[in-house]
């Protein structure tokens, strides 16, 4: 109910909203309605009263909540349904949880603060609250799991667009799942399958966007590799904005990728790439190797010439350019 109400506040852009009208409509009193406004000021909320039309909002705060991303959304599924917690653990983990009971392709996970966020092999990731994005879309589209890791490139696609569209900030991306601005890590993302052998039943896209951090909201040991659309620009930017935005990217590159295959993305990743064309070391489980990048495969696989002429495929590994 508290929803429908912000919901209608929202709708109305500033123009009173009457209780009482409200209070018919779904059977409650008028006392009811005004318990609910008093949530909302607690909220962060401003609501403003004029007498005998009812409530407006004067100033919502920077929630990254399903009435604010809504106002945004061009989307046509990713974004529908959406799950905020003011604080959780890791969107991550609740996302595998939810896509087991089955709910909606593009239903979103998304968080004010993560508490235990992590990366690739359970690395932590920094998310603190009210600063950034932290979000996993459960996404179901129509691929074997073969054609599932290219969905990271996809999504870095999607982001940089999304980024570019709000903010005019020209990032790259480093292969397979950072966004880079100046050489400092602005996004990580982390995509993880569930997957029949031949089928994917869901993909959980891991999106981890540092949006009005300043730099003392990072732990020391990420001062000198992260960084933050804020501390870029100067300006604060609206998350809930930069979610929808996020989310409509993301939808189209998936429905090209699932229509047209993966030629046309990587097109436009490769175009982004930080690492195409230069020498790069590929630091991976047992080994590390030294080549340049010659850019990915359609399968997105990083294809990485050695010394010697051979050519290496690349699964997986994090990549450093040697000075
Ligand atoms: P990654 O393994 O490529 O990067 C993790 C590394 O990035 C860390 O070891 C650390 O050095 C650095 N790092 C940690 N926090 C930050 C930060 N805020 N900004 C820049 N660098 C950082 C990247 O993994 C994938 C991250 C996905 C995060 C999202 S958030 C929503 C979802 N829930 C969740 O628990 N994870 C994903």
């Amino acid at each position: 109910m508290k929803n429908e109400l912000l919901k209608r506040l929202f709708e109305a852009k500033g123009e009173p909203v009457s209780g009482q009208e409200i209070a018919d409509q779904f059977g409650l009193s008028r006392t009811a309605i005004w318990k609910y406004v008093k949530e909302l000021e607690s909220e962060g909320y401003e609501v403003g009263t004029v007498r005998k039309k009812g409530y407006y909002l004067i100033t919502a705060p920077d929630r990254v909540d399903e009435v604010n991303i809504h106002k945004h959304l061009t989307a046509n599924r990713y974004g529908k349904t959406i799950r905020y917690f003011d604080t959780c653990s890791s969107t991550q983990i609740i996302a595998h949880e939810e896509a087991q009971s089955g709910v909606p392709d593009g239903t979103v996970i998304i968080a004010d603060e993560q508490t235990t966020g992590r990366g690739r092999m359970l690395r932590p990731w920094s998310s603190v609250a009210g600063k950034g994005i932290w979000m996993s879309v459960i996404a179901r589209p129509t691929l074997t799991p073969q054609q599932a890791p290219q969905l990271t490139l996809v999504a870095a696609v999607a982001i940089i667009r999304a980024i570019e569209d709000l903010t005019g900030i020209e990032a790259a991306i480093k292969w397979p799942n950072d966004i880079l601005v100046d050489g400092k890590k602005i996004t990580g993302i982390l995509t993880e399958l569930q997957a029949d052998p031949d089928q994917v039943k869901a993909i959980i896209i891991g999106i981890g966007m540092n949006v009005n951090q300043e730099a003392a909201d990072f732990p020391e040991e990420l001062h000198a590799i992260a960084t933050s659309l804020k501390m870029l620009t100067g300006k604060s930017v609206d998350r809930a904005q930069l979610v929808a935005k996020i989310l409509g990217f993301l939808e189209l590159y998936t429905d090209i990728y699932v229509k047209n295959g993966f030629s046309p993305i990587k097109l436009l990743w490769e175009g982004y790439s930080n690492t195409t064309g230069r020498r790069i070391r590929a630091v991976m489980l047992n080994e590390t190797i030294e080549g340049v990048a010659l850019g990915i495969s359609d399968e997105g696989v990083l294809q990485l010439k050695l010394d010697d002429g051979s050519i290496r495929g690349i699964y997986s590994a994090d990549i450093e350019i040697p000075n």
